[in-house]
């Protein structure tokens, strides 16, 4: 069978920083590619839809997955599986990723029968058992899989991160992805989940706050394997057991791999697993990115990021000690007002990291969810992008805007621009000699996409597709079993 393989297009605000290979995907075709099926991979931040039809005539394939990890890219798979079944009508199409997992029957419900089933979970087991199974009634009894008619049991998830190595060669023009200077950059991942349960993050109640590790001569290989001269590790959280780091860095020590790394972690593991990253560092660890989320106490505690502000803070002085380019997140509430953002962008201004502003997003997966008191203001999905707001705001909307923006561009004076080109011209001009522009380029979008008037208009979009709001605005703390997407232990892959 010929199978396509889709990633939908880049996010318009986290596109200046980077793009990223669609690990994911790439996983789930590595386990269709063993079934024998013929697997193409087409990544819509890199190409058009214009090249999405073209695709289409010259391989004809006979079923199309698409892949949606993001919310904001609900109603562009929708619009794509329903245009596609016109064109198409005999080819089998299906969706899967993180976000789609939490509002499968919805999604099935908006594409009016042009998608033959959402797949919930991870989808490297199930990936070939409905390939197997098209025509078939019994489709929708298969595990994780949601169709018009019904819905399996709980998804898959297996027990070994070795299995299924990401089929790397299927992504095409992979010069294109890339973050910050480490261009062009691969993906790479040590582990799978993460054992915490932050009240506004789906990371851990889609993997059932399970927490699996490649082996340490498996992650080693695959990263051997990679050609890219850097590698983003897109585990949760890095590092958590740091006799794991200790071995994968040996092993990759041994296979003689150099390279530059990025990866994300928390302050605490930073602050308890020093000697990890001070390895790391000499390995070529040079990014990383610490979700902070805020600087007073009582947030942090509604975060249940179950850290002391101190103990964030001492984690920065670690980080730069070590020797790190650190990035950090602050996530800003919609009730903030110009006092509230300028006592951040005073701290964004003194201290030497890279700060970025998210803003604070109850999304379907999250406890937040449920708990959130306040109304959302929109349901439409292309907003949920932890850059607009989609609660009330205190300011009025066009207000808040404008000191978010101005509350961001901190980032744009700090470390764009000017500012990066003087301290990174050598290495921006070896780039160019290379062909390879996507930091150079990135250096100078910040005006073109962070903008009040624009985040003001998205929310005057017709409204194409509503979200599913939550049963109970203000409900109690759900039990955290009922948010998991994955309920049992893995299984033997
Ligand atoms: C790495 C990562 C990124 C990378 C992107 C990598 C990429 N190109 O896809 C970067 C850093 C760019 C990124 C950015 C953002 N991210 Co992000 N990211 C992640 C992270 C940590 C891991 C994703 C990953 O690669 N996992 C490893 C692979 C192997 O797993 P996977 O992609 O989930 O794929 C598996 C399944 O989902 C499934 N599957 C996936 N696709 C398909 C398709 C089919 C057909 C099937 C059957 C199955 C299937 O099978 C796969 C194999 O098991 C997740 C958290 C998480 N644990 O998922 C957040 C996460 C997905 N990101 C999130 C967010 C909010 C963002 C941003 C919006 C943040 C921002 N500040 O702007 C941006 C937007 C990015 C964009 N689209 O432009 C949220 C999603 C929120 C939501 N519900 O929409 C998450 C869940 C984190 C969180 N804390 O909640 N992100
Ligand atoms: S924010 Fe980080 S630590 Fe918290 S649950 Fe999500 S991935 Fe885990």
């Amino acid at each position: 069978m010929r199978v396509l393989l889709v990633h939908p297009s880049a996010l318009m605000y986290s596109e200046i920083y980077l793009r990223l290979e669609p690990l994911g995907l790439e996983c789930v075709a590595t386990s269709i590619r063993e079934a024998g099926h013929e697997v193409r991979l087409l990544d819509l931040q890199i190409f058009t839809h214009p090249d999405y039809w073209r695709e289409l005539e010259a391989f004809r394939p006979d079923a199309i997955g698409f892949s949606v990890n993001y919310l904001a890219n609900v109603p562009e798979v929708i619009d794509l599986a329903i245009a596609t079944r016109r064109r198409l009508p005999g080819c089998f199409l299906f969706a899967g990723g993180h976000s789609l997992s939490f509002i499968a029957a919805e999604v099935v419900e908006h594409a009016r029968g042009a998608l033959d089933c959402v797949v919930r979970g991870e989808g490297e087991l199930i990936a070939p058992r409905l390939l197997e199974a098209i025509g078939d009634a019994r489709l929708s009894t298969l595990p994780g899989v949601v169709t018009v008619d019904g819905s399996g049991p709980a998804p898959l998830m297996h027990d070994d991160l070795d299995r299924f190595p990401p089929a790397r060669d299927l992504a095409r023009r992979r010069r294109k992805y890339f973050i910050g200077v480490l261009d062009p950059c691969a993906s790479a991942e040590l582990s799978r989940g993460c054992p915490w349960d932050c009240s506004f993050c789906s990371a851990w109640t889609f993997y059932g706050r399970s927490y699996r590790k490649a082996s340490p001569e498996a992650a080693a290989a695959d990263i051997a394997r990679i050609a890219e001269p850097n590698v983003f590790l897109v585990d949760d959280v890095a590092f958590v057991h740091p006799e794991h780091g200790l071995a994968v860095g040996r092993e990759l020590e041994r296979l003689r791999v150099r390279k530059q790394y990025y990866l994300e972690t928390r302050c605490d593991v930073l602050l308890r697993n020093r000697e990890v990253f001070e390895y790391w560092r000499r390995l070529g660890l040079r990014y990383m990115f610490l979700g902070l989320e805020a600087l007073d106490e009582e947030s942090l505690r509604l975060h249940r990021k179950r850290i002391t502000p101190n103990e964030n803070l001492r984690a920065l002085e670690i980080a730069r000690e070590i020797g790190f380019t650190v990035a950090v997140n602050i996530i800003a509430d919609p009730s903030w007002d110009e006092r509230q953002f300028a006592v951040v962008r005073d701290w964004a201004l003194t201290v030497p990291e890279i700060v970025h502003f998210t803003v604070a997003t109850p999304y379907p997966g999250t406890e937040i969810w449920h708990t959130e008191s306040r109304r959302l203001t929109t349901l439409d999905y292309r907003l949920f992008d932890v850059q607009h707001a989609v609660l009330p705001t205190r300011l009025p909307l066009a207000r808040f805007y404008e000191e978010l923006v101005k509350t961001q561009s901190v980032l744009n004076r700090k470390h764009l621009g000017f500012a990066a080109l003087r301290s990174t011209a050598g290495l921006a001009f070896r780039l160019a000699l290379r062909g390879q522009t996507n930091f150079i380029r990135m250096l100078w979008k910040f005006g073109s996409v962070y903008s009040r008037d624009r985040q003001y208009s998205d929310h005057l979009k017709p409204l194409r597709y509503s979200m599913r709001p939550p049963d109970a605005h203000g409900a109690s703390r759900p039990r955290a079993r009922d948010l998991f997407v994955h309920l049992g232990a893995p299984i033997r892959a």
